[in-house]
């Protein structure tokens, strides 16, 4: 028995040896068929690229919150008053990105951004119960936001803005 399967895989091997020097001489190097496989295969590859992307878009909206979008970046000041930000961690995407600032606790605060070299380049007004915006320009980065009233970043109104 096993010499018939043994015999029968040789003619298997034998028969696709010859299906392959057919195809190669009548058709040249690459078959239609394999052509087609080929392309197939290409397809499939881009539309996995393209799933794992929104994938990582979904990710980002998930972390990030509303500002996922990068044009606005959304921080609040704690509703309560207590001297924190809602959050500690923030993302933006790279480019001109409008941040909105929400207070509506009755203590002052501001939100300002300072890049690595610890230089301000975008801040609010210092408000109470209100908003405001301000715009920055932001290259890819790790970038600090704060809230400049003194004593405040001290007692930890301060995050990390990761700009990609
Ligand atoms: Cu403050």
């Amino acid at each position: 028995m096993k010499k018939l399967i043994t015999l029968f895989a040789l003619l298997l091997a034998a028969l696709a040896l010859v299906a392959c020097g057919s195809g190669s001489s009548t058709s040249g190097e690459t078959s239609p068929a394999a052509g087609a496989v080929e392309e197939a295969e290409e397809g499939a590859e881009e539309a996995g690229g393209e799933a794992e992307e929104k994938a990582g878009e979904a990710k980002n909206e998930a972390e990030g919150g509303s500002e996922g979008s990068g044009a606005a970046l959304d921080i609040e000041a704690d509703p309560t008053g207590q001297l924190a930000f809602t959050t500690k961690e923030a993302t933006a995407k790279a480019g001109k990105v409008t941040v909105d600032f929400t207070n509506s606790s009755p203590v002052p605060h501001d939100v300002a951004i300072e890049d690595s070299s610890g230089k301000t380049i975008a801040e609010t007004e210092v408000l109470a119960e209100g908003s405001d915006s301000t715009t920055a320009n932001l290259k890819p980065g790790t970038y600090t936001f704060y809230c400049s009233v003194p004593g405040h970043r001290e007692a930890g109104m301060e995050g990390t803005l990761t700009v990609k």
